[in-house]
């Protein structure tokens, strides 16, 4: 049932629930197309509430009886659920209604993939399994019995029971419905466990189909362990269950979903193995893993009071995951990651019509706001709230805000509260971080005057559809200054931003320094500052902060394709020739070396001219991008073969940080020689290859310079029955494809036997690959903006989240030229009059046909 005029929901609009629930028990008799679900509530009245209706979520059901305290009633059934005369005194709710998973291709609610049934309830989606106050901030102690056929029958918490046919589960924690999972399939489990700093036994197992997948599990079950000791030694978090079960489904709108005690994870986001999983694909995994677990506390022990409060455990969740990484690999490797990630995704969403808090005022569609912005952006907050109070503070603040709020529903302020009471700070200027959309930009004057250097800073923040004139920010702006001998005269000092211009000096110096602004990236925010191509180059050479050095290279090589594709200028030489020197010094980490080499995505130039003022033309941005890579190959081309023969790695494959780093250097090598050797060396390397990171560098390289034509067929050969494989050909083809070709190759695979559409994961390869495809998607003549609106079309009325989250492909339409915007947006419109149109699309298209 579609919603006839779908509501805008608003935070301030907060009420407490009507009624609290003192004990659930399901019972599910699962059947394909008529599953159903027995639910035997135990109510009573909150007694904080203002309005007392009895109102219950529910959607796509078939109510077939409800009792209350025994006795028949006949609920008033309304859009969204149903409302109900009750007592006015603790009451027991009975219900019985009827559900078809094997018709759910939404893939919200209960559903099946690949014969298995499965559930995914965040945000809203238990409404779809029965009535319910589907609402985070009832919590409530679930007891669920499964009745069916199948050989596994899973859901959280505890097993208290089985037989044949059934099985029964008990979960002691509290939680809200979202949290929910039920899972029964013809399943393997590969099995461990682990023993808690209290001395309990946690058995951990990680479920999959039988052959092939089983084979692929020894590495998520390594990353759970780790998870688990690494939240005991840093944060204090113990598991609190007997058990840990985690399930690979190949159907999933995303990653992976935290239900206590039964995390179910899109397969791709499991499975590895050294033929079929490249080292990016290994880090992914056990990031996820590590990022699930730790919803545990964050998010599942401490929950969120309602869903504007997303950030509190998505932003705080990925903060503790990027940290396990870090401590896990490299981090500085990680932290330039990270801010490549924020950059390309979030400050987009931030510069764009979609731009929004970290913690939205208002949404008509929940699952609209998974966003860069309260995920990523929400993790910075984070990390920029450690950085002002320090590293012992933050642990005791985090301590205390576990103490205080275990077992309830949260909200912003009470994780502030905890900082500011632990800390004394007054944290309220540091709370608009939460509330002011976009991102800071901050110009920089400075001034050098008898041994005194004065910095001056200004923030500024764009206006956004929500809010006009904001207020100055809290902004910790890490610096450092260099003497030009390249000595540190002074080391990283925190600068506290909170007027809208503030100057911070620093005496007792004998000349200028250079200063080294933002050092780790300390906030998200742009600096915006006049420096000349020297003064980079002397960062680059000598900053001792690795992620500023890493930047210095990075600003270099943006206002160069600026330079480049505005006023064809050349490719510096002086640029080449750092690089050069860069990528052969080994006393730097061989990923870190490579992640100098790579150059801003034709996205990021597209910004950065549209920054400058400058509409930008994606086709001419892809030839300047390519004739830089040209360059650099050239310039390069004596040292090319020797660094990629010394990142040879031996043995056994390991997916190591340090052997990971060797690959990723060499295989930056092999990309560049590719353009100078006619796929010589790429074509033995594909030939040769005894893992997937060495198989798919090869292909990528051949495929980018036109000599794929055999490698892809070679390598479809060769993995034709392994979906996930699959879907890296797929991807690779839609992405890699060139401007004149992109709309046909996307076409011809489209048609492939094997696009299996209603797949997310098979879809995103494509289509996603093919939206970032950016001169390809951007076609001069607007074919890339209908075909990836015809199959957003197409794919709504099957499945609405990931259409809505696909539909952001066009949210760059304001930075380019009228013609192309207009294309851009007739797209928009098309995709908006769609009769039909679901909620989650309609609300993403209209916000960005708004700005
Ligand atoms: N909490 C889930 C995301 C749910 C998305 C709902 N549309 C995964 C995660 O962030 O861990
Ligand atoms: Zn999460």
């Amino acid at each position: 049932m579609k919603d006839a005029s779908p509501q805008t929901i608003y935070l301030a609009d907060y009420q407490p629930p009507a009624f609290l629930i003192d004990g659930v028990h399901l019972t599910f008799r699962l059947s394909p197309k008529a599953t159903r679900v027995i639910s035997r509530i135990r109510f009573r009245p909150n007694p904080d509430a203002t309005d007392t209706t009895f109102t219950l979520h529910g959607q796509d059901l078939k109510l077939v009886n409800a009792q209350i305290d025994g006795a028949d009633v006949s609920p008033t059934l309304t859009d969204n659920g149903l409302t109900c005369d009750v007592p006015d005194a603790p009451f027991v709710w009975d219900a019985e209604v009827e559900i078809a998973p094997d018709g759910n291709t939404a893939l919200e609610g209960l559903y099946m993939s690949g014969g298995m049934y499965c559930t995914q309830c965040e945000a809203e989606g238990f409404r779809k399994i029965t009535y319910y106050p589907d609402r985070p901030d009832v919590m409530a102690v679930f007891t669920v019995r499964i009745e069916s056929d199948m050989p596994v029958m899973l859901s959280n918490g505890n097993p208290v029971g089985s037989g044949a046919g059934w099985a029964e589960w008990h979960d002691s924690w509290p939680k809200p419905a979202y949290l929910f999972a039920l899972v029964a399939g013809d399943l393997v489990a590969t099995s461990g466990s682990f023993t808690t700093m209290n001395g309990d036994d946690v058995a951990l197992n990680i479920y999959v189909r039988p052959r092939p997948d089983e084979a692929k599990c020894d590495f998520a079950l390594d990353a759970l362990i780790r998870s688990m000791k690494w939240d005991e030694k840093v944060y204090g978090r113990a598991y609190d269950l007997d058990i840990f079960n985690i399930v690979a489904v190949d159907d999933f709108n995303m990653g992976a979903m935290e239900n206590k005690g039964l995390n179910i994870f899109n397969s791709s986001c499991v499975l590895a193995s050294p033929t079929t999983s490249t080292d990016a694909d290994y880090e992914r995994i056990e990031a996820i893993i590590a990022h699930e677990y730790f919803h545990n506390w964050t998010g599942n022990r401490v929950t969120c009071r309602d869903w504007f409060q997303l950030c509190l455990k998505e932003g705080l969740t990925v903060y503790r995951d990027q940290q396990f990484t870090a401590d896990m690999r490299s981090a500085p490797v990680k932290r330039i990651d990270d801010a490549l990630d924020l950059r390309a995704y979030q400050f987009r969403e931030d510069a764009g019509p979609l731009a929004h808090p970290v913690r939205p005022a208002s949404f008509v569609e929940i699952n609209n706001f998974y966003t860069a912005t309260v995920y990523e952006k929400g993790a910075e907050l984070i990390g920029m709230l450690k950085l002002l109070v320090g590293d012992d503070p933050y642990a005791k603040a985090v301590t205390l805000y576990f103490d205080r709020h275990d077992g309830q529903a949260a909200t912003i302020e009470d994780w502030l509260a905890a900082f500011a009471d632990t800390t004394g700070r007054d944290l309220t200027q540091f709370a608009l971080w939460y509330a002011q959309a976009g991102t800071p930009e901050i110009t920089v004057t400075d001034q050098f005057d008898n041994g005194t250097y004065t910095l001056t800073l200004r923030q500024s923040l764009r206006d956004t559809d929500d809010m006009a004139d904001k207020q100055p920010m809290h902004i910790p702006v890490a610096a450092g200054l260099l003497a030009s001998s390249g000595a540190e005269v002074v080391p990283t000092t925190v600068l506290e931003l909170t007027e809208v211009e503030q100057s911070f000096t620093f005496d007792n110096l004998t000349e200028k320094p250079i200063p080294s602004l933002l050092r780790g990236f300390s906030a998200p925010v742009i600096i915006k500052r006049q420096q000349t191509a020297d003064e980079r180059l002397f960062l680059l050479a000598h900053d001792t902060d690795p992620f500023n050095k890493w930047e210095a290279g990075r600003q270099f090589a943006s206002d160069m394709l600026v330079g480049m594709v505005r006023d064809d200028a050349a490719p510096d030489a002086r640029y080449l020739t750092a690089l050069t020197g860069l990528i052969t010094d080994k006393a730097l980490d061989p990923a870190y070396r490579a992640l100098m080499l790579a150059l801003p995505s034709q996205d990021d130039t597209a910004r950065a001219l549209a920054d400058a003022g400058h509409a930008p033309e994606p086709q001419k941005i892809y030839l300047v991008h390519e004739s830089l890579r040209y360059a650099m190959a050239e310039h390069m081309q004596d040292r090319l073969p020797q660094i990629y023969a010394a990142m040879h790695v031996a043995g056994p494959y390991s997916p190591d940080a340090k052997d990971a780093g060797q690959r990723s250097l060499g295989n930056a090598m092999l990309g560049l020689m590719t353009r100078l050797d006619g796929g010589k060396q790429a074509s033995a390397q594909f030939a040769q290859a005894d893992n997937m990171t060495q198989q798919m560098s090869a292909l990528r390289a051949l495929v980018a310079q036109g000599h794929g034509a055999d490698a892809l067929a070679a390598f479809r050969t060769q993995w034709a029955q392994d979906r996930l494989v699959m879907d890296k050909w797929f991807g690779l083809q839609a992405v890699l494809a060139s401007p004149e070709h992109a709309v046909a190759t996307v076409n011809m695979l489209t048609q492939d036997a094997d696009f299996n559409w209603k797949n997310p994961n098979r879809f995103r390869a494509v289509l996603g690959g093919f939206a970032a495809n950016a001169a390809g998607f951007h076609a001069a003549d607007g074919s890339g903006y209908a075909l990836l609106a015809d199959w957003l079309i197409r794919l709504d009325p099957v499945n609405p989240q990931t259409t809505a989250r696909m539909a952001k492909a066009f949210e760059t339409w304001p930075r380019y030229a009228p013609d192309r915007q207009a294309k851009m947006k007739a797209a928009l419109q098309r995709i908006a009059h769609t009769p039909e149109l679901s909620r989650d699309t309609a609300e993403m298209v209209a916000r960005m046909l708004k700005g």
